[in-house]
């Protein structure tokens, strides 16, 4: 039978289960990547395990979210990470040797192989013909700790481009097409495959732009071939025999379909605040901007800064902006010395960064009040610049530069110069000295833990009844940043769930963290719209309002990992099984699910009464059986120790 590529990946991986839509499959996992912000817990969760050593081919850790030292809790995460590294068999990424995504592309990504990473832009190695998913933290660890990984079989969503893309174009502007056309819940239960002629002239971190923003349109996944351009780029990082080819058949088929004709597009802008707010850029030319920001996993090749450079040679950012470059692996930052770009972005008067994400999560950086902020990064949800009145708008590297000079949102094709094409070296600089590899299983390691690393709460298995209050009541698309902010403050307390659990909801709802703890023995409930939880992995904002003594969330709809990682925590995820029951709950009614243990077991409908209006509904769950033990056990931790 023909397969394409994606069928392909997952057949050579498939440990238990069938490749039918809609139905639980377990997929071997042959590497995983963490980064620091969600790996100390990995890290921790994987010690609990008591396992000697990780039994994945490959898993590597990364330091690239939490780099701002203000205090000791960032570095002593750091030092805790490289013990663990030592001690567990992990490679260690050193601070300021990049964002993950990039780095593992340039030094460890396999065509052929699964990565399952903590962070939802794993999918970027997709890039390379792998199937890389993100995940939450737990489910890394298990990883980590040689177990499949489950999920929903998706449907695999074939996307056909021709043609070549014009002038001033770039990958961005094709993965903004597809946000345009399908909006951030548009990928949602799919798995997107890329093919066609128009690929012939994207390499291999154009496509990195392309998967990385996969996860924007909230698909499980991203996978391209495995072609000629994977091998010269794997060829240029000196791993050439690490390619194999991985093509679709001809003939292949696909669930969905849709295609683009690349040359037909122009600039494309996602306006404030959701990356599927997507409108060509001359519409919202001439309005004034405070910051022009290029970097981040989601605009990382060496083109996307060198371009940038072309564009403001000779020329000097506005006085108003703040231009500023965030390499984004120290590979590339050197590759920009030695090739000349990073003087001329520096004599435009960029201000340099660190390689690492920086700005992108609000680790530094942040807009001034009400000003426009022009970004190459994925994410623009409210106040994740670390600017609570944010206006971020996400754009390719040619428009950020363009605007830089000339202070105003401006289409690049209006700029009075020749588009200045870019094309990959054959040889590049390679830097391999900031990745530590594991200590000898035989080494005597001690895990060194600060004093702002604390255990995990316990959690309590599923009660018989379920009453409390729906504490909160929110729209569609809430993200994960809205549920549990990063940023500069908070993002140093991943270690330390009673301290961050403070800053729960807190854009929402100010005093939702004081609400919550005045009937935490209780527990409540929290009620939502469509696509409950979209964004980013962090399993602490299922971790952190679980320990604030959340039970249940019923929503229209849940995003993938999110609705994930509420189950490894032992919340339960209802949808309505009438969505118009949404209107007939206010915050502070009190709802209550009787006998919800069997309830559960028996059937996927379960009824909810609304004491305080006086009416039941009924909600539905999607749980496999696995998973309805993981929410009686009250979290997959309880149920891997009562297990054991
Ligand atoms: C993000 O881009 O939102 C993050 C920060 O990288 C997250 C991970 C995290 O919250 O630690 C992600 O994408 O998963």
């Amino acid at each position: 039978m023909t397969q394409n590529v994606t069928q392909k990946l997952i057949e050579a991986h498939l440990c238990s289960g069938r490749m039918t839509p809609g139905t639980e499959i377990g997929l071997k996992i042959d590497q995983t990547l963490t980064q620091d912000a969600t790996g100390t817990m990995v890290m921790l969760e994987f010690e609990a395990m008591q396992i000697p050593r990780v039994k994945t081919e490959l898993s590597a850790q990364y330091i690239d979210h939490n780099l701002i030292q203000e205090d000791f809790k960032n570095p002593d995460d750091h030092l805790f990470l490289r013990s663990a590294c030592k001690k567990y068999g992990l490679w260690y990424s050193r601070p300021g040797n990049g964002v993950s995504h990039p780095t593992h592309m340039e030094r460890f990504g396999i065509p052929g192989k699964t990565l399952l990473g903590s962070d939802s832009h794993t999918c970027a190695a997709g890039s390379l013909g792998m199937l890389a998913i993100g995940a939450g933290g737990l489910e890394v660890a298990m990883a980590l700790a040689g177990k499949p990984f489950y999920l929903k079989m998706p449907e695999i969503w074939g996307v056909r481009l021709s043609g070549e893309l014009p002038e001033w174009v770039s990958a961005k502007d094709i993965i903004l097409e597809m946000l345009r056309r399908h909006g951030v819940d548009g990928g949602l239960n799919r798995i997107i495959e890329y093919y066609g002629p128009g690929l012939q002239n994207l390499c291999a971190m154009d496509r990195h732009v392309i998967a990385n923003m996969g996860a924007e349109l909230g698909a499980t996944t991203t996978v391209f071939p495995s072609d000629q351009t994977v091998r010269r780029f794997l060829k240029t990082q000196g791993r050439e025999d690490a390619w194999q080819e991985i093509v679709a058949d001809n003939d292949a088929v696909y669930d969905q379909h849709d295609e683009i004709d690349i040359s037909t597009l122009e600039p494309l802008i996602a306006c404030p605040t959701s990356p599927g707010n997507v409108v060509p850029v001359r519409e919202v030319a001439g309005k004034e901007i405070y910051q022009a920001y290029i970097g981040s996993s989601a605009n990382p090749g060496l083109r996307d800064f060198a371009v940038a450079a072309l564009i403001v040679d000779g020329k000097r950012a506005h006085d108003r902006v703040s231009l500023d470059i965030n390499p984004t692996s120290r590979q590339i930052l050197e590759n920009l010395i030695s090739l000349g770009f990073l003087e001329k972005l520096i004599h435009a008067g960029a201000r340099l960064h660190q390689a690492g994400c920086n700005g992108c999560i609000g680790m530094g950086q942040a807009p001034a009040t009400g000003r426009i902020s022009l970004r190459t990064v994925p994410r623009n949800f409210p106040g994740r610049s670390g600017t609570r009145e944010d206006q971020v708008y996400l754009c390719s590297p040619e428009t950020a530069a363009a605007s830089a000079i000339t202070g105003v949102i401006t289409d690049p094709r209006t700029l009075d110069m020749d588009y200045p094409r870019f094309s990959e070296p054959e040889e590049i600089r390679l830097n391999t000295e900031m990745l530590v590899p594991p200590a000898s299983s035989e080494a005597h390691i001690e895990l060194e833990k600060g004093p702002n690393i604390k255990p995990l709460p316990p959690f309590d298995p599923l009660p018989e009844t379920l009453e409390g209050l729906a504490l909160l009541k929110v729209g569609n698309d809430i993200s994960t940043d809205e549920i549990m902010p990063a940023g500069a403050q908070v993002l140093p307390l991943r270690s330390n769930i009673p301290e961050i659990s403070k800053y729960c909801f807190r854009q929402i709802d100010e005093n939702y963290y004081t609400r919550a703890m005045n009937c935490r023995d209780q527990g409540s409930f929290i009620v939502a719209g469509e696509n409950y939880g979209q964004g980013s992995s962090r399993e602490h904002a299922a971790l952190a309002p679980r320990y604030l003594g959340l039970k249940a969330v019923i929503a229209k709809g849940f995003a993938r990992i999110h609705w994930q990682n509420l189950v490894n925590f032992g919340i339960l995820p209802l949808t309505f099984a009438d969505s118009t029951d949404f209107e007939r709950i206010g915050q502070n009614d009190t709802l209550c699910i009787s006998q919800i243990r069997e309830m559960l077991q028996q059937d996927s409908t379960v009824t909810v009464i609304n004491k305080t209006k006086d009416i039941t509904f009924q909600a539905r769950h999607s749980l496999s059986n696995r998973q309805i033990e993981m929410i009686l056990a009250g979290s997959l931790i309880n149920l891997v120790n009562t297990a054991e």
